[in-house]
């Protein structure tokens, strides 16, 4: 049984020591329209080669986990509906079941880093979810990150989720936390949450660095990396809230639970906007990857100017 098949380019690339970005695929299947899914999925990947660095999309097709998608199994990510979304815990079901599966923030992460991929791109991180005291939902992309040392450029966490509560998570799991350009942690479709970050880093040199330090003292934790979506690119903060009481709203009346929360949070955000929300979801998400192939190309000349000892 070969359960993990890594492309040919992604393999050179890791061997010649180019930057290669890892893109997770449950944004595709599930936090997207499925009639723009295939398009955003291959703007993504332009944008990480354009930065100078090679993709990663990740997924598991036909049984086997793929780090580098062709053009085919990502048509079939993108577009067939029985596309399962998969976290850790359902990486070796899915694998021995057959099904496709999409992977999350947590699961990519995961498979990124055993494949020898520092840098990792996605749009926005799971976290603490609203009334999570009651419910214990707490998305498992934290403890994932917890001890998954990648770089993952994200833009925050969305609003639907308690984004107070879940950056006192990642302060508890010791996950890095490293504002680009901007001490304001952003909020998915809107630049700032109303919560600050701990540290700004000015450059792609500047976060290559602090994976550099990081790695140099053994620890095992992700550095997340927050980019606020682009100036001008915000939704408008009116349509955002009233979008976001109504999303709640729904999700308690149609009493909605575990891994299906997230995916009905978002549907219901790029079916009630009138494109709005979709435009920022590409806008930001394309700005991250551009970003993490940015970081991915400076990575390799921060490693070699770095002198250490070693802990070992
Ligand atoms: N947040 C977003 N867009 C997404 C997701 C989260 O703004 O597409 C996806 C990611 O794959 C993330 C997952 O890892 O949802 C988290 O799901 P859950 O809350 O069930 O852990
Ligand atoms: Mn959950």
């Amino acid at each position: 049984m070969l359960v993990v098949i890594i492309a040919e380019e992604v393999r050179t690339a890791l061997r010649e020591g180019r930057g290669v970005v890892a893109l997770e695929s449950t944004i595709i299947s599930h936090g997207l329209p499925s009639d723009s899914s295939a398009r955003v999925a291959r703007q993504i990947e332009a944008a990480v080669r354009e930065s100078g660095a090679v993709p990663a999309t990740i997924a598991i097709v036909g049984g086997q986990v793929r780090i580098g998608l062709d053009d085919n199994a990502l048509d079939q990510i993108a577009t067939n509906g029985s596309v399962v979304k998969s976290s850790i815990r359902d990486l070796a079901s899915v694998i021995v079941s057959g099904v496709l599966g999409a992977t999350t923030v947590a699961s990519t992460a995961y498979l990124a880093h055993r494949a020898g991929i520092q840098v990792f791109a996605t749009g926005g991180l799971g976290g603490v979810h609203r009334g999570a005291g009651q419910s214990f939902d707490e998305s498992a992309d934290l403890t994932a990150l917890a001890h998954t040392p990648v770089a993952l450029v994200c833009a925050g966490v969305k609003s639907i989720l308690d984004v107070s509560a879940t950056l006192e998570r990642l302060e508890t799991l010791s996950v890095a936390l490293v504002g680009y350009r901007s001490a304001k942690f952003p909020g998915f479709y809107i630049q700032d949450s109303g919560y600050a970050v701990p540290w700004v880093a000015q450059s792609a040199t500047e976060i290559a660095d602090t994976m550099v330090a990081r790695n140099a003292l053994g620890l095992e934790q992700a550095l997340v990396v927050a980019n606020p979506i682009p100036d001008g690119k915000e939704m408008p903060r009116e349509l955002h809230k009233t979008t976001l009481a109504a999303a709640l709203k729904s999700l308690q009346d149609n009493k909605i639970t575990g891994k299906d929360v997230t995916p009905f949070l978002l549907g219901f955000f790029h079916e009630h906007t009138d494109g709005v929300s979709l435009q920022a979801n590409i806008d930001l998400v394309v700005n991250n990857a551009r970003l993490a192939g940015d970081i991915a190309t400076a990575f390799p000349a921060a490693l070699a100017g770095a002198m250490s000892d070693s802990f070992s």
